[in-house]
């Protein structure tokens, strides 16, 4: 099914709540989707998870438009029959832009499971209908706002909390949250804020606060000190920016820099490497969830699939469309079941239905590009 016209939209969704991590704040999230129209009429939904400003990773919503438009488009418009995995390899040459790239490839797996029939958990071998999730707690202030804000985020059944952190951030929250909260199973992300020689202060209240997991506390390429935090710890350090495919993990796991990974396809250049590196993370025992970056339910439908799979052991950061939006791009929203689950779409393809006033009342901007013959 060859690939006949692609559209490269721009849309704005306000956030419920701003979101506060060590890098910035975000107040609405200016978002990059790609939909691929096949000869058939069927058409692929990708959101890319590029924030505005390169301050998570150095992709934004512009350097991902304009390296899908010169690059990746014109490797789909090439091929008789594109598939994720075909699409992959055409595309290994590319250095980098791997949010870029993986939303290209997870439209491409959208129209793979339209063309199978079949729901695209299944496609990628998922054994759950419902998974457990947790919730990303932004920084705000004062910490009796964000014990309230935990406190609402718990009542509506949320497994596992992950507070942001930075320094001159941390005690005084984590320490708030958990004498709320004595047994909530509580985690910290701190956005690789930290100076590798904080490794000991770090250790001492995460040890004190019973913090199960502490994520990325250092710069991405710190590995030494993410494993010395780790040996001061017995373990709890995951992470995130540190891991863009098997040979760096492969690294930190042969430094001993990761005890727990969280697996985003955006930041890793899409389904195919995401599930490769949850592979591993099994085989080499370390725990797996699947991570967030605010997407709209279009990108969560995809997060939501992956997280249904076998080698994911921890609650994803994977919350309701409520947590996120007023009115999410999808109708109906995801919804947090008993449990602190969300179910798992079982309807072919992407398994979520685009409410398209309200994706038109968000639509900013649109480029549109066809297949020349
Ligand atoms: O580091 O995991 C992160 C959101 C934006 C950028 C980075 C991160 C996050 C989150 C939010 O933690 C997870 C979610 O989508 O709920
Ligand atoms: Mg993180």
């Amino acid at each position: 099914m060859p690939i006949v016209r692609a559209e490269l939209d721009e849309l704005e969704l306000p956030l419920v709540t701003p979101f506060a991590t060590s890098f910035g704040t975000q107040r609405r999230r200016r978002i990059l989707m790609v939909r691929l129209h096949a000869d058939d009429g069927s058409l692929g939904w990708g959101e890319c998870v590029a924030a505005s400003e390169p301050r998570y990773s150095a992709e934004t919503v512009d350097s991902a438009r304009a390296v899908i438009d010169r690059y990746l488009l014109p490797v789909i418009f090439r091929e008789a029959n594109p598939t994720p995995l075909r699409f992959q390899r055409a595309v290994a040459w590319i250095r980098g832009h791997l949010m870029a790239r993986a939303t290209v490839e997870m439209a491409l797996w959208d129209l793979e499971a339209q063309r199978r029939r079949r729901s695209l958990a299944s496609l990628l071998g998922a054994r759950r209908r419902r998974i457990p999730v947790g919730v990303s707690v932004g920084i705000e202030r004062p910490v009796a706002a964000l014990v309230r804000r935990v406190g609402s985020y718990l009542e509506a059944g949320y497994v596992r909390v992950k507070l942001k952190v930075k320094p001159g951030w941390d005690t005084r929250p984590v320490a708030a949250v958990r004498r709320e909260h004595p047994d909530v199973p509580l985690w910290v992300d701190a956005n690789q804020a930290y100076p590798p020689s904080s490794a000991r202060s770090i250790a001492g209240w995460v040890r004190a606060l019973d913090v199960a997991i502490i994520e990325q506390p250092f710069p991405a390429r710190a590995l030494t000190a993410h494993a010395e935090l780790g040996r001061q710890l017995g373990g709890r350090v995951a992470l995130d920016e540190s891991i863009e495919d098997l040979t760096g993990f492969s690294d930190a796991v042969a430094c001993r820099a990761l005890s727990a990974l969280n697996v985003k396809p955006g930041r890793v250049g899409g389904l195919v490497p995401a599930r490769a590196l949850a592979r591993r993370c099994l085989r080499s025992r370390i725990p797996a969830w699947v991570g967030g970056m605010l997407e709209t339910g279009i990108g969560r439908a995809f997060n939501v699939a992956l997280a249904a799979t076998v080698p994911f052991s921890l609650p994803g950061d994977i919350s309701a469309s409520n947590r996120y939006f007023a009115r999410d791009l999808v109708d109906p929203p995801f919804e947090l079941r008993s449990g602190g689950t969300l179910d798992v779409p079982q309807a072919p393809g992407l398994g979520v239905t685009i409410d398209e006033r309200r994706y038109r009342a968000c639509l900013r901007r649109t480029i549109v590009r066809r297949r020349s013959r």
